[in-house]
């Protein structure tokens, strides 16, 4: 069986980090392994506040140093959410101990979106991330997370070129594969790139546009990314499946917006997962 290790915040109430990576890689058949950084009682995005925030930076070196003498060995390592610039350099070492020549390592850089960076992120923090980056098979960033990893402005206003070119650039952070989500050039399609820098090509995969954000679906698109590269699929396939199950999550949040304001009714389609996987 498939192996990976997510590194990320439990937030306990509001559907994003490992409460949304745990059962869609598990929903893949594959074995997920976490190390939870942090336990907040909410996620820190719009609508929450007041939320507790519980730091497991301590933890991350004992688990490795455990894990290391049980040998254990990790088909990808993914993280997600870090939520301060010495949990960045830790992870690092953990990419360091657990990275080897046949597993993927995956940075989801979590800093933000619609333009802005989450509550309590910095430049500097920023900074500590591309490191991180750098260390990466595959980074999947969403628009505004390429603005700030590249240093330009945030813009909602681009084409596919501009879309390569920010590939291109996010490539010479030194990670073999960036991906773009939330890409959209009209109200018609959305969906996200990719750019191999080995076999210098480019990849995209577009569904319906619904024109409505949710909260963690970033996480939705990197954990099925996750997975699918995890199992062997290639990586039009992994964007394929990726651009295609958040769509769906999307869209089947739409109906319950006013109750699940906070994140997105995946648990509504899983079954497709299931299928999708088996599909390709
Ligand atoms: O979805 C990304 C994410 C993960 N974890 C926490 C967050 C966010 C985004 O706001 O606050 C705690």
């Amino acid at each position: 069986m498939k192996k990976i290790v997510s590194i990320q915040d439990i937030s306990c109430f509001g559907k994003c980090s490992l409460t949304v990576a745990l059962p869609i890689i598990s929903a893949m058949g594959i074995e997920t392994a976490v190390i939870p950084t942090a336990v907040l009682s909410t996620h820190t995005g719009e609508g929450f506040s007041g939320y507790t925030f519980r730091d497991l930076t301590s933890d991350i070196p004992a688990i490795a140093s455990h894990w290391k003498t049980m040998d254990l060995h990790f088909d990808a390592l993914y993280t997600g959410y870090l939520g301060s610039m010495e949990q960045v350099d830790i992870v690092s070492d953990f990419f360091d101990d657990f990275g080897t020549d046949d597993n993927y390592i995956i940075v989801d850089p979590v800093l933000g979106d619609a333009g802005k960076l989450y509550a309590g992120f910095t430049d500097e923090f920023v900074e500590k991330m591309k490191k991180l980056c750098a260390k990466a098979d595959f980074i999947i960033p969403n628009m505004t997370e390429t603005a700030f990893l590249l240093g330009i402005p945030y813009t909602e206003d681009y084409d596919e070129n501009y879309v390569k070119d920010a590939l291109r650039r996010l490539a010479e952070l030194g990670c073999k594969t960036p991906v773009i989500t939330g890409v959209h050039y009209d109200d018609k399609l959305q969906g996200a790139a990719a750019y191999d820098s080995e076999s210098d090509r480019y990849y995209f995969s577009f569904g319906r546009n619904v024109n409505s954000r949710f909260h963690g679906t970033g996480d939705i698109f990197s954990s099925v990314f996750s997975g699918a590269c995890t199992l062997g699929k290639d990586i039009q396939q992994c964007l394929d499946i990726s651009v295609k199950f958040t769509l769906d999550c999307i869209e089947a949040t739409i109906p319950h917006m006013e109750e699940t304001w906070y994140g997105s009714c995946f648990e509504l389609c899983l079954g497709k997962l299931i299928d999708y996987v088996k599909e390709q």
